[in-house]
């Protein structure tokens, strides 16, 4: 049966697809400029914020009240507004610019500091990924589930590598070897959005990464509680948007995938477990 749509995913739907068609003609042009090498990462700029401005022609035509938190133009609309769209124009940049066809649009809202609803979109496969409080996850109109796989050693974990420059290199490491020796095999794709919209579609078993901004990531712990799997900081409890490191698993993942990532960073267990 197909799934009965809350209207406000619809607003997203239509924003997305508006802005991924913007997106996949200058993917076209990327993948001719890799050749040239010359002025590939201002090309891409100028693509992401193109995406942004149609994204925030849509979402504050659709809701001129609420507050929009986007990762190339910050916050704009009224600033205090209760409920806030939190946007990720073009998620999977480095991809973008070398041609990778991974990369999406992240879309959230988010009432009160819950995260009610959310988008992650892949314009090149045309899968939208959503999710809305209470009425479940689904790619297009399927629902979605987090993968049932319970042993650790047939699981796929996806990760996120610090960029040069960022991060603790160090740390990452320590949780990459701890991960990397029990589980059957480690992903990096480069998208946070998609890692996550992947768990929540049940193909990776769990996913971490650090130093992550609330638009990388709103949509997709939404799009993963509601396929009935847990998001949370890595320490195991706390809100992961605030904290901008992210463990997101299945049930019984969650817990092994965190026992080695806090094991391996020296951290204590958590007091208690919330999704
Ligand atoms: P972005 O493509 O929108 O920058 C990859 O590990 C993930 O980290 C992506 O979701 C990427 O989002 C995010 N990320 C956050 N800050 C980043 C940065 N400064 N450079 C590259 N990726 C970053
Ligand atoms: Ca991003």
């Amino acid at each position: 049966m197909a799934a009965l749509r809350p209207p406000v995913i619809n607003v997203i739907d239509k924003a997305v697809r508006r802005a991924g068609r913007g997106l996949v003609r200058d993917f076209g042009e990327v993948q001719e400029l890799q050749v040239s090498r010359k002025g590939t990462a201002d090309f891409v700029t100028a693509a992401d914020l193109k995406a942004e401005k149609t994204l925030k022609e849509d979402l504050s035509k659709a809701h001129p009240d609420w507050t929009l938190h986007m990762e190339e133009s910050g916050v704009s609309g009224p600033p205090d507004a209760l409920t806030r769209w939190i946007v990720d124009p073009l998620d999977g940049t480095t991809n973008f610019i070398h041609g990778i066809p991974h990369f999406a649009i992240s879309v959230a809202v988010e009432e009160s500091g819950r995260i009610t609803a959310g988008a992650v979109y892949h314009p090149l496969t045309d899968d939208f990924y959503w999710a809305a409080q209470g009425i479940g996850a689904y790619i297009n109109d399927r629902r979605l589930r987090v993968s049932g796989r319970r042993r650790l050693d047939e699981s796929v974990v996806a990760t996120g590598i610090p960029n040069m420059g960022q991060g603790d290199h160090e740390r990452y490491l320590a949780t990459l070897q701890a991960v990397m020796g029990e589980v059957a095999s480690v992903r990096r794709s480069g998208s946070a959005a998609l890692d996550l919209a992947y768990v929540a579609a049940g193909r990776y078993e769990g996913f971490w990464e650090f130093g992550l901004k609330p638009w990388d990531i709103a949509a997709g712990l939404l799009l993963v509680r509601e396929a009935g799997g847990f998001a949370t900081a890595i320490d195991g409890a706390t809100d992961p948007l605030p904290a901008g490191d992210v463990l997101a698993a299945n049930d019984r993942m969650h817990q092994a995938i965190g026992r080695l990532l806090r094991r391996a960073m020296g951290l204590r267990a958590p007091r208690q477990m919330t999704a």
